[in-house]
């Protein structure tokens, strides 16, 4: 690791690493049994299997209404081979609203920072959310009452709050241009106007994409979320090549608008 960043982890990132569907690190996981989760439904732990690189931030990861752990699966290992402790939950019912999935997402992080088998290979400083539709929703919510959170990342986030002022998290908010159950304009567009002007933000909307595509291997979603974990979870700004200037629109994406340069 860089000495002039304690919390970089892995080798200098190109455009076809953060693409590619495994990243530089090995990855091994474990699973954590609803009977012995507290304030959630269990999941699975996805980490870097060694030991010799220091400790990892984490993100926790909530499948959307109706939906298990499996919807979301993918990213367990994509973002843990490049270097995060990643927890893929099932919620307590999959009929969970968003305010419950934000609980449950946080009850999931104090999980792998306090109680799991791996909890020694998680900074417990450096933590971010992401979820799927009202797991989204989830994910804005676990921010908004836990400001020391360092990323969150809704995907196609579904929420009757259509208002995060609040949010001191750096946040990506992803969309989908085809979305018919959480469509962009009073979703996900009125979610990124509505964070403050002052935050680290970004709004990604996915072209010729749908409320469910976060739910099958993306390299759009994968490789801007592992660029947003890692620019605001480990401060790498090795990432911020891929951040800035702001990407322009192409065959995945449809639009996406933020503040370069970020400010934190
Ligand atoms: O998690 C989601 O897919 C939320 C979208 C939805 O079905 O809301 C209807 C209440
Ligand atoms: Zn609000």
């Amino acid at each position: 690791q860089a000495a002039d960043n304690p919390y970089e982890r892995g080798p200098a990132p190109t455009t076809s690493s953060i693409e590619s569907v495994r990243g530089p690190f090995a990855v091994s996981q474990t699973s954590v049994s609803s009977l012995s989760a507290s304030g959630f439904g269990g999941g699975t732990i996805y980490y870097p299997t060694t030991t010799s690189q220091g400790t990892f931030g984490a993100v926790a990861i909530s499948p959307g209404f109706t939906a298990t752990e499996s919807s979301i699966a993918w990213l367990g290992p994509r973002l843990a081979s490049q270097g995060f402790v990643v927890f893929t939950i099932d919620t307590n019912s999959t009929l969970d609203q968003p305010d419950s999935r934000g609980r449950q997402l946080l009850a999931a992080l104090d999980h792998l920072t306090q109680r799991s088998t791996v909890r020694n290979r998680v900074d417990s400083t450096r933590l971010g959310v992401m979820g799927h539709s009202m797991g989204g929703g989830g994910s804005l919510e676990a921010a908004k009452s836990r400001p020391s959170l360092q990323a969150a990342i809704p995907l196609t986030g579904w929420n009757t709050d259509k208002t995060w002022p609040e949010l001191r998290t750096p946040t990506m908010i992803i969309g989908a241009d085809g979305d018919t159950v959480a469509p962009v304009s009073s979703h996900s567009e009125p979610f990124y106007q509505s964070l403050p002007s002052t935050l680290d933000k970004a709004y990604l909307e996915l072209n010729n994409a749908s409320h469910f595509t976060p739910n099958t291997s993306d390299t759009t979603i994968a490789k801007y979320s592992i660029s947003w974990l890692k620019r605001f979870i480990d401060n790498d700004t090795r990432y911020e090549q891929f951040l800035c200037p702001i990407p322009r629109p192409s065959l995945t994406i449809e639009e996406y608008r933020g503040n370069c340069p970020h400010n934190s």
